[in-house]
């Protein structure tokens, strides 16, 4: 096939993984604007180049006619989480949403590969809009932990330098590192409650200090410069005593002193 037609095959999968990847991190946004935890940590994305779609349809003696059919992780999705359990709420997600059409799951968490692979994969059928009309393509879509990705990542560049030979000692402490991996992850579920608890008051801490430094900075447009100043110095004070419940009393003194100026400003 040439090249050219190659691109023009490839390019409604690179829209796609781009779309895709813009989505998920909205989804980390809402979860961060409603100050609560996000299950999903980062989300990457690629296209398959032509030499591996090339090499998995020699491997799989799949026949080029039809091989965005047959090859369905030619657009790739990879949502890394904290916790095992995040993967679930993720899974869920991803079966609402009504711009993804799930062509079947594969769960290699509950039923871990030979090498010692661990990952949720979820294969779906997404629309893309193209000059030539909608087309509608496969994505593969792989949910892991930070520790399962690590793993991954790793192994994947052992079997790529090995090949099918893989020496023994390598796959042993390989398998090592997997039931490592393993109980790392579980370690992590027990203490979930706890580090979740931590990051959503950072989050909801965020989210306050950046409102009510938006609300300073209005208020020097309208108020006076000395009153703001030492608004602003309260807030300084405030900030360093590091209590949350503190702030958030701030915050609505301050929106009541911003609706007063609006108030005004209207009459
Ligand atoms: P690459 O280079 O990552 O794209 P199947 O027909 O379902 O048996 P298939 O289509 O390979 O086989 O599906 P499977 O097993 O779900 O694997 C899909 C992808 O998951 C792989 O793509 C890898 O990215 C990843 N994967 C699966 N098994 C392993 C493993 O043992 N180790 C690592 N590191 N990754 C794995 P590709 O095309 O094989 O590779």
């Amino acid at each position: 096939m040439e090249i050219q037609l190659w691109r023009e095959i490839l390019d409604p999968y690179y829209l796609a993984v781009n779309e895709l990847i813009v989505k998920f991190n909205h989804i980390i946004e809402e979860y961060k604007h409603a100050g609560t935890y996000s299950p999903i940590e980062l989300v990457t994305g690629r296209v398959k180049t032509i030499s591996s779609i090339l090499e998995k349809a020699h491997k799989k003696n799949l026949s080029l006619d039809n091989f965005e059919e047959n090859i369905d992780d030619i657009a790739g999705i990879r949502i890394i989480c904290q916790f095992v359990e995040d993967i679930y709420k993720v899974v869920d997600i991803i079966r609402k949403r009504s711009d993804m059409r799930i062509k079947c799951e594969k769960d290699y968490i509950k039923n871990m590969k030979e090498s010692g692979y661990r990952s949720y994969h979820i294969i779906a059928y997404y629309n893309v809009e193209t000059l030539n009309g909608t087309k509608e393509l496969q994505v593969e879509i792989q949910i892991r932990t930070l520790a399962m990705n690590f793993w991954a990542t790793i192994e994947h560049s052992l079997r790529y330098k090995y090949k099918q030979n893989m020496p023994d000692n390598i796959r042993e402490r390989l398998s090592a590192a997997s039931d490592a991996v393993l109980k790392l992850d579980m370690e992590m579920s027990s203490v979930r409650d706890e580090i979740m608890d931590a990051q959503s008051s950072f989050t909801i801490k965020a989210n306050i200090v950046a409102d009510i430094l938006t609300s300073i900075q209005n208020l020097y447009e309208v108020a006076n410069k000395q009153e703001v100043k030492k608004i602003q110095d309260e807030f300084f004070r405030i900030y360093q005593g590091g209590d949350l419940s503190q702030l958030e009393k701030f915050y609505r003194e301050l929106d009541c002193i911003a609706q007063r100026y609006r108030a005004q400003s209207l009459r």
